[in-house]
This record gives C-alpha cells, structure tokens and sequence, in this order.
C-alpha cells in the first residue's frame, strides 16, 4: 500500500483537502485513524461535512497529529490501496508549545515513511507577498519562502512521487503567487487547486494514480 503524505506549513489548508480529496474519490464515510505524536492510536467514523466543521478551521495548528485515511479504488483486475495521511503543520523557528513541537517531530518522522509527498503551499500568501516585495521573477519574498520550505523541497524531491499543491487558488491574487511558485520551483511540479472549490483535484487524482 503506498504511503501519501501531506506536508506544509500550518494554515495552508492540509486538512480540508485530505477530507474533500477523499469525498471526490468516492468516500462518504470517513473512517479517520488517528495517531498522536506519543504513540497513542485511535479510530473515528465521520461524515465528510463533519469532518470539515470538526477538523479543519482558521487557527494555526489545529492539527496536531497524524491523521488518515484508506483510500481503495479499482485498477485492472484489482485493487489498489492509498493511505492518505494529514499532518500537523511546519512552522519556522522553535514553537513555545511543546506538544506541538513533538507533533512537528512527528510529521518530520513520517516523510521519511512516505511514498509519495504532496507539499501544500498557500499560493494567496504567497500572491500577498510577491504584490508587496516586487523582486526578481524567480526569487519569492523570505516573509512567506524560508529555508523551512527550501528543506520541504529538496527532502520531498528525494522522493518518486514528489509534487506541490498551491492551494486557495479560488482567493484573489493567488494566480499570482501560484506563478512565482511554478518559476522558482521549476524543475518540480506544481499544481494549482482550491481545497475549498475542488479546482485541480482531477489532476492531483491522476498524479496519484499513477504513483499508486
Ligand atoms: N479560500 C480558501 N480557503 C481555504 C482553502 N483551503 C483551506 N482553506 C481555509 O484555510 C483555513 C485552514 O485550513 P485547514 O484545512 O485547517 O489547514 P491546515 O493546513 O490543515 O492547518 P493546520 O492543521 O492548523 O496546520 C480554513 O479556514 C480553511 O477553510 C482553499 O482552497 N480556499
Ligand atoms: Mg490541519
């Protein structure tokens, strides 16, 4: 079975798309398999609706272990198996709480589990950056690019499946920071999507498929 990991920053939308992804490849009931950064496991049935209001939210954070999701879906005569794994979110320097601390150990841990690596990047962040800074077209603004998403890239790039999701493309000024994104990451790829309206599901899904 192989191992999906998706990884970023805190914020950037990790959860709501590993919940509506799983909703678009056909799952209604979402049997969630949690596990919390001292070892603890459990499991939870949810509907995706109540996953969405229960999981995913504004506040850095939110997610604070790891949490997946089986995915089965036909090829040729059988059938093939995905976990689909969310993660607590990365964020620069040493976090004061240590619980998250530990769960940010905790994702770090599980890339090098992963077979594939979806790495999550909020592209209207980055669109709110690149307006004000205005630099070169292949630098991106350290305010919302720092060598904690440059070691994201060259660790998941050592991985086969390894592809970046800007997402919140459905927010103003994204397009535009999906492009810079695109520029300085140019020999990896990098697909647009909006967690929130599906735009770019049919592509991650394909990019998934062909991996699994
Ligand atoms: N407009 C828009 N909002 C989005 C999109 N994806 C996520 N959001 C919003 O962004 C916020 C964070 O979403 P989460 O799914 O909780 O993000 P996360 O990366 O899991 O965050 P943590 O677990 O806290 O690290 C929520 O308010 C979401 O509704 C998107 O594609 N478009
Ligand atoms: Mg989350």
């Amino acid at each position: 079975m192989k191992k999906l990991l998706v990884i970023g920053r805190t914020n950037v939308g990790k959860t709501l798309f590993c919940v509506r992804f799983a909703s678009y490849l056909g799952l209604k009931d979402l049997r969630f398999i949690f596990e919390d950064s001292d070892g603890k496991t459990g499991q939870q049935h949810m509907s995706v609706r109540e996953a969405e209001r229960t999981l995913s939210d504004p506040l850095a954070h939110r997610t604070q272990r790891l949490q997946s999701l089986h995915i089965e879906f036909p090829r040729g005569k059988d059938n093939r198996q995905l976990l689909l794994t969310d993660t607590t979110g990365l964020s620069d320097g040493i976090h004061p709480e240590p619980k998250v601390r530990q769960a940010m150990a905790q994702t770090l841990l599980a890339m090098s589990a992963a077979s594939v690596i979806l790495h999550m990047v909020d592209a209207y962040e980055l669109g709110k950056s690149v307006m004000v800074a205005q630099g070169e077209a292949s630098s991106l603004p350290h305010s919302t690019w720092t060598d904690l998403d440059e070691q994201v890239v060259s660790f998941g790039a050592s991985h086969e499946g390894y592809v970046v999701l800007a997402n919140k493309i459905d927010l103003p000024g994204a397009r535009r920071g999906y492009k810079r994104l695109s520029e300085r990451l140019s020999k990896h790829k990098v697909i647009p999507i909006s967690a929130l309206d599906g735009t770019g599901f049919r592509e991650v899904k394909q990019h998934v498929w062909r991996m699994a």
